[in-house]
């Protein structure tokens, strides 16, 4: 066994650098780098089981093709399968417009292929159609540092756990999604038992089983408990009045709006006693430093701009921002969610925190790429629920998917099956196949993965790191950003000619100058040398930047943060006596979103071989429903069969499902097939963590329902 050298983790937000250890192209054993800021010799389980995901039979190794959905795919070389897509999309601009095309991506994509996809799409091809599916992840968190602080990106860092005196986790499973952080909130603890940590979710989760209090809030009632509790905080007095009236506006309208309302009503819809509101404003008040983590709980809902505005009201309130301990820390899910943000992939962004609706950003850009006046649009593209509506009504023609698995993990799955199947050309860059949704493309390009190649990502605290290729890639794969390229020189257009990954690095940061996610003194030569460097990090000589707003100035045009009345509003779907339940759906500890890595690992497998329902035992009661029994969920859009799981750690009326599975595993039985495509306003995030169903009993023993760990082999849809 010999060093195959280190890279960050290729899953979860963390950031975690890793060490592997094995032979040639087989790593036999991964353990966390003491010496990394992210994770300081940290590691958990998916990492640990990286081995068994990488030289898989299901890997893709040629280009593939089919002219029609009803042949079997063909391998082909790499120029005949980007000049058929080329073709494609030439006749569709040339006949529909830039409208007609679209790419869906991932914040699981690197900050070179982000910069690329952006450049291309928003750049050349005037299509402003380029989204990803951080649109369900964070786009809420993304709207709402931009609404309240004037400006996206965390003022925080992982250092500030130790410092922190209250630890507030909303909305977030950290023990499972961020266990590595977890890990070190866990340890902080211990140290100084003083330190409080606070769970505020409607399960108790493993997270909520650490904590010091748990509050099991109402699903959707955020914004109720967060108002109680503003208004709580200001009736004790525990406004930080020098903070408030130097670096903030609004709080007059705020204070007015709270004593408008009434905490004993705000406590009903919140779901949690005024006592223990009482008990937790107490506990804020008294906390030097607040710290507070939120992920998908607040993110995911059609109200979730708005939980996270509240939220950070909060923080405002108190003045608990822009100090070492302190701050609204909201979590990303992927290893590159940050680095998406950056490169401007969602449908308003442009690269270095630009919009597209800013005249001065798109002169900017046309001017750095050499593009005609005039070739950016204005108008934001359409987001990814809304390609996959465009789709089925026919008004978007042809979608580009990278690294991305969206006929497992969109809402309302028929309808996205439906749209795939309407489109005209839909081409797939994974690096297995077939995946649920590589079985619905017409052309699958075959990707070289982390390990396979130079990339850089930024994680949860703004770190970016850069990670080397350790080994080869498989048969002709080849890097997400070189097959960008590649396809745009097939599109006639030039300036996306790079010798390496470095140079594409070089180029993108060129444009964060100044900018506030500025990363132009992390230079490819330096990231390799030093590994990481948190933004801004303007020059070549900067040591990056831990906090951000340590000046108390925003990046509102006057500086100050804004105060935003948020008021409670009701999901879009709210339970009836049809559909009397409430679904929620997340994550397991043990696997990776659609499982298309997670499901090849036997250690992870052997801990959750299968999908399930989770419910309350009062409910199994009156349904008559035991453990293992196979139970039907259905709501307005589907239905599902799985056997159910009793856990006092669901609230009665309501049920909890691992959205892992899909087709591949337990065919029509994903959660998906039941979520509901709702999408908020602004933010236009769809809300996965509620929608209403109804449950039945199927049968004591569920012989029908296999679960299967190996990819089906049929390439057919
Ligand atoms: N093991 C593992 N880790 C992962 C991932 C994975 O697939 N597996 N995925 C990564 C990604 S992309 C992401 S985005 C993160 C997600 O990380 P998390 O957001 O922590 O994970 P989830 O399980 O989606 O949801 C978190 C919690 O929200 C709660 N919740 C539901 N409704 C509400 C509500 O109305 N209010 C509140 N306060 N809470 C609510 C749920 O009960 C759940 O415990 O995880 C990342 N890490
Ligand atoms: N019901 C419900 N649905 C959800 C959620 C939920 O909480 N509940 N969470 C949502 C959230 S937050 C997220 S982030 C999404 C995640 O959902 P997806 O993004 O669909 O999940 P993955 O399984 O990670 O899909 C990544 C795909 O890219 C491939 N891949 C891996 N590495 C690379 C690479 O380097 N390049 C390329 N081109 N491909 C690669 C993988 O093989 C896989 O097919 O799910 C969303 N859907
Ligand atoms: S905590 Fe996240 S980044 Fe770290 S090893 Fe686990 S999955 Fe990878
Ligand atoms: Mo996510």
């Amino acid at each position: 066994m010999e060093p195959l050298g280190e890279s960050v983790c290729p899953y979860c937000g963390v950031g975690c650098r890793l060490a592997f250890e094995g032979v040639k192209n087989q790593v036999l054993r991964v353990r966390g780098v003491e010496a990394a800021p992210a994770n300081l010799g940290g590691i958990c389980a998916k990492g640990a089981q990286l081995g068994p995901t990488i030289r898989t039979a299901d890997r893709l190794t040629k280009p593939q093709l089919r002219l029609s959905r009803h042949d079997a795919f063909r391998s082909v070389d790499w120029d005949t399968a980007l000049r058929y897509a080329a073709e494609i999309f030439t006749n569709l601009l040339h006949t529909h417009g830039p409208q007609a095309v679209a790419f869906y991506g991932s914040g699981q994509l690197d900050t070179q292929t982000v910069y690329l996809i952006t450049k291309l799409f928003k750049g050349h091809l005037g299509c402003n159609n380029t989204d990803s599916n951080s649109r369900l992840c964070m786009a809420a968190a993304v709207a709402g540092y931009r609404t309240s602080l004037g400006c996206d990106g965390p003022p925080t860092c992982y250092d500030d756990i130790e410092l922190a005196d209250l630890i507030l986790i909303m909305g977030s499973n950290m023990a499972e999604a961020h266990p590595v952080t977890f890990d070190r909130i866990r340890a902080s603890k211990k140290k100084r038992p003083e330190q409080q940590i606070v769970v505020i979710d409607p399960r108790r989760t493993v997270t909520a089983l650490a904590a010091d209090l748990h509050l099991a809030v109402a699903p959707g009632g955020d914004i109720a408990l967060l108002n109680a509790l503003g208004k709580i905080l200001i009736n004790i007095g525990a406004v930080d009045r020098a903070f408030v009236g130097d670096h903030t506006r609004g709080f007059e309208e705020f204070r007015q709006f709270l004593q408008a309302q009434d905490v004993n009503e705000l406590s009903a819809v919140a779901g949690v006693a005024p006592g223990e509101l009482f008990a937790l404003a107490s506990r804020i008040a008294e906390a030097g430093s607040l710290l507070s983590f939120y992920c998908m709980g607040l993110n995911q809902s059609t109200v979730g701009m708005w939980k996270n505005n509240s939220l950070i009201n909060l923080h405002l309130l108190t003045g608990q921002i822009g100090k070492p301990g302190a701050g609204p820390f909201s979590l990303t899910g992927q290893p590159n969610a940050m680095g998406g943000r950056e490169g401007g992939l969602l449908s308003h962004q442009l690269p270095g925190y630009r919009f597209v609706e800013d005249a001065l950003h798109r002169a900017e850009l046309e001017a750095f790429w050499q593009r005609p006046k005039g070739t950016i649009s204005q108008k934001p593209g359409l987001t990814a629920v809304e390609m996959f509506r465009a789709l089925e009504k026919g008004q978007l023609k042809a979608l580009w998917i990278a690294g991305t698995n969206p006929a497992v993990s969109l809402p309302d799955l028929h309808q996205v099956r439906r749209a795939l199947q309407k489109a005209q050309l839909v081409v797939v860059q994974d690096v297995y196949h077939p995946t649920e949704t590589t079985r619905l493309a017409d052309v699958i390009l075959p990707v070289a993965q982390w390990g396979e190649k130079d990339w850089t990502s930024t994680n949860s605290e703004r770190m970016v790191s850069y990670s080397p290729k350790l080994w080869d890639p498989p048969g002709e794969a080849l890097p997400d950003w070189q097959i960008l390229a590649r396809f745009a020189a097939a599109l006639g257009f030039e300036g996306f000619n790079y010798s390496d990954a470095g140079q594409v690095w070089d180029e993108f940061i060129q444009l964060t100058k100044g900018r506030p996610c500025d990363m132009a003194g992390a230079t490819s030569e330096r990231l390799r040398d030093v590994t990481s460097l948190q933004w801004p990090c303007p020059t070549p000589d900067h040591p990056g930047t831990k906090r951000r707003y340590l000046d108390k100035v925003f990046g509102t045009p006057d500086g100050k943060a804004l105060f935003l009345p948020r008021d409670h509003r009701e999901p879009r779907e709210v339970p009836d006596h049809e559909f009397p339940f409430i679904l929620t759906t997340g994550r397991l500890y043990t696997h990776w979103h659609t499982l298309t890595r997670t499901a090849k690992a036997d250690k992870l497998v052997k801990r959750e071989p299968g999908p399930f329902v989770e419910v309350n035992p009062e409910d199994a009661g009156q349904l008559g429903v035991d453990d293992g029994d196979l139970l039907q969920i259905s709501s307005r859009r589907g239905t599902v069969q799985l056997p159910a799981r009793l856990h006092t750690g669901v609230l009665p009326g309501m049920v909890f499902l691992p959205f892992h599975w899909g087709d591949q595993f337990c065919e029509g039985n994903a959660a998906n097939y039941l979520t509901i495509s709702a999408i908020g306003r602004v933010a236009k995030q769809p809300e996965l963590k509620f929608c209403a169903v109804a449950l039945e009993k199927v049968r004591s023993d569920h012989p029908q329902l296999t679960t299967n760990h190996s990819p089906l082999t049929t390439h057919q849809p």
